[in-house]
């Protein structure tokens, strides 16, 4: 048990859309390409580590879904990765279309964290993925991971140059590391006024569920 981090339990496991959870509850959801960090994202949030990480890129294969039990309960959504060439290019069909049946379809889906390799920034399924957003219309945060690999001297420089081209993100990028617990607090701030600022009518729609 971590104290001061969010308690949260493994909902479901689907490799496809039939096997989602009823929806209801508002998600977060993580996506970026394979390695980024998403798994340790999550896990670096909750009291106990539930997300399967590994230096292997392609590690998460399914969608996970992590309810949080909160003020008001909400979910975290762990996605597979994309963009990871060794995996075959039927195996990296399936998951871009598992991917964005989840974004296209998903009514309760809140907020999509793109996490981007801050070494790296955006490359080609980055942009895929914000093309998906845009036209799906749905709110997207861009986190950059892994900050612990750049000096702190050359964070601001490269942050600049990453905002030259444009990309979707309701506020600006935060920069974290969950390897060093930076930029930790100011995620979690983040996401405590996103859940607090959603409308009345979505937690209705999530209270609905317990009743069914
Ligand atoms: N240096 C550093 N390494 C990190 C950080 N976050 C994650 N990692 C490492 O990056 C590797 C991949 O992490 P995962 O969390 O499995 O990445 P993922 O995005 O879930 O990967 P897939 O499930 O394959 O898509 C692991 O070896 C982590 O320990 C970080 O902030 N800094
Ligand atoms: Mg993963």
């Amino acid at each position: 048990m971590r104290p001061g981090k969010l308690k949260a339990s493994l909902l479901a496991t689907c490799f496809n859309e039939d096997q989602f959870p009823d929806p209801g509850y508002p998600e977060i959801a993580f996506a970026g390409r394979s390695n980024v960090g998403k798994s340790t994202f999550i896990n670096g949030i909750i009291q106990t580590r539930l997300a399967h990480v590994s230096s292997t890129p392609g590690k998460t294969r399914s969608i996970n879904f992590f309810r949080v039990y909160h003020a008001r309960d909400f979910i975290l959504v762990d996605l597979p990765g994309f963009g990871f060439a060794q995996r075959g290019k039927v195996e990296r069909k399936t998951w871009a279309k598992l991917i964005e049946s989840y974004i296209s379809k998903r009514g309760s889906l809140s907020l999509l964290v793109h996490l981007v390799d801050f070494r790296h920034g955006m490359l080609e399924n980055d942009i895929q993925l914000q093309d998906w957003v845009r036209r799906y219309d749905v709110p997207v945060q861009v986190v950059y991971t892994k900050i612990d690999k750049i000096s702190k001297g050359n964070r601001p420089s490269l942050t600049a140059q990453y905002a030259e081209k444009p990309f979707s993100s309701i506020s600006e990028p935060l920069l974290v590391s969950m390897e060093k617990g930076l930029g930790v607090g100011e995620f979690n701030a983040f996401l405590e006024s996103y859940l607090k600022a959603l409308p009345e009518s979505i937690w209705k729609a999530a209270s609905m569920i317990d009743r069914l």
